[in-house]
């Protein structure tokens, strides 16, 4: 856990389409009361009926961003909190532009739904669909082992069946995201600065591979001589680079191998689609029963949070919208 944060610290998000907006309110809210669905003061008997939770954070969207959110996605976990102890109620929503982007409000609240802490508004790769990935394997002789290829496609292939298995528990026809993964296997020789993505485009055209075919180009370079992090790089190629962040020196396990996909395809994939380590923020090595995503699969449109049976980043009227 200390390596994912410590990769966050490495993250470099270059010419991200929209800048974050942050807005800090406090006290800025307090419409806790409501007769008959109306946001007034008191009912007819004058006895207050405190708004729920989900009412005060739709609320927030129509005030905040002019967007009707009648069932909102709500994460209010009071486990989730930093080293300093601060934590809050995260809500998200993705409203789709086309087939594959989305427009993605963000909104952290105080948890009592009251206070305004940060908002955002972003243009994103929607989390959803099958995304073609080109993952370049960087050759090491201490840590690659004698079949690095085979050890990654295990790796990566175990990354699909989780989110098979998410579908099969929700009952859902079929994984909400699957990657279509083409591996290539590149001596240390061959590219000499594997972290720049025009090196890695120049690198693989050598072995009949173009970039710019795949929606996502992962490099993975566990260099046993360099301790690094990771990074999501957007623009006109989506790139993402595995650096060696727990200072492997010695061949790399299945477990390594695992612990790099789900870094790769869970946590650094995870920034195009919009999400940030404080959504659900943790400390050290806090697990809040989302593993092996990355955050709570609800931010990510993955669950059905208004109940017509349909997850929120497939559904056409998603979050409760009327039509
Ligand atoms: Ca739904």
């Amino acid at each position: 856990m200390r390596a994912f944060l410590l990769l966050s610290v490495f993250l470099v998000l270059q010419g991200s389409s929209d800048p974050a907006i942050a807005v800090v309110k406090p006290n800025s809210f307090r419409a806790s009361w409501i007769r008959d669905g109306n946001h007034a003061a008191f009912s007819a008997e004058s006895t207050p009926v405190q708004l729920t939770i989900e009412q005060l954070v739709s609320d927030w969207y129509q005030r905040e961003f002019g967007v009707s959110i009648p069932r909102p996605a709500i994460f209010n976990d009071e486990r989730a909190v930093d080293c300093r102890g601060d934590g809050h109620l995260t809500s998200t929503a993705y409203l789709r532009t086309s087939a594959t982007a989305a427009d993605l409000f963000v909104l952290y609240l105080t948890r009592d739904g009251l206070n305004l802490i940060k908002k955002q508004r972003l243009s994103v790769v929607a989390p959803a669909g099958r995304f073609k990935v080109l993952s370049v394997v960087v050759r090491h002789e201490e840590t690659s082992g004698p079949e690095p290829l085979a050890m990654w496609q295990a790796a990566e292939d175990a990354v699909n069946v989780q989110h098979a298995q998410f579908a099969r528990v929700h009952g859902y026809g079929g994984p909400l995201v699957t990657f279509l993964n083409t591996n290539a296997l590149l001596d240390s020789t061959e590219i000499r600065a594997p972290e720049r993505p025009d090196a890695v485009v120049a690198a693989v055209q050598a072995h009949s591979k173009t970039a710019s075919d795949y929606d996502i180009v992962i490099v993975i370079n566990i260099d046993p001589l360099r301790s690094e992090g990771g990074r999501t790089s957007f623009g006109n190629q989506r790139f993402v680079y595995v650096g060696n962040y727990a200072n492997w020196k010695t061949e790399l396990d299945a477990g390594a191998w695992a612990k790099i996909a789900r870094t790769a395809y869970q946590q650094l994939t995870a920034y195009f689609w919009g999400w940030q380590p404080d959504w659900t923020p943790t400390c050290g090595g806090t697990r809040l029963g989302f593993e092996p995503f990355i955050t709570a699969p609800r931010l990510l449109g993955w669950e059905d949070v208004d109940g017509d049976g349909v997850p929120e980043i497939l559904d056409e009227n998603p979050y409760g919208r009327s039509r």
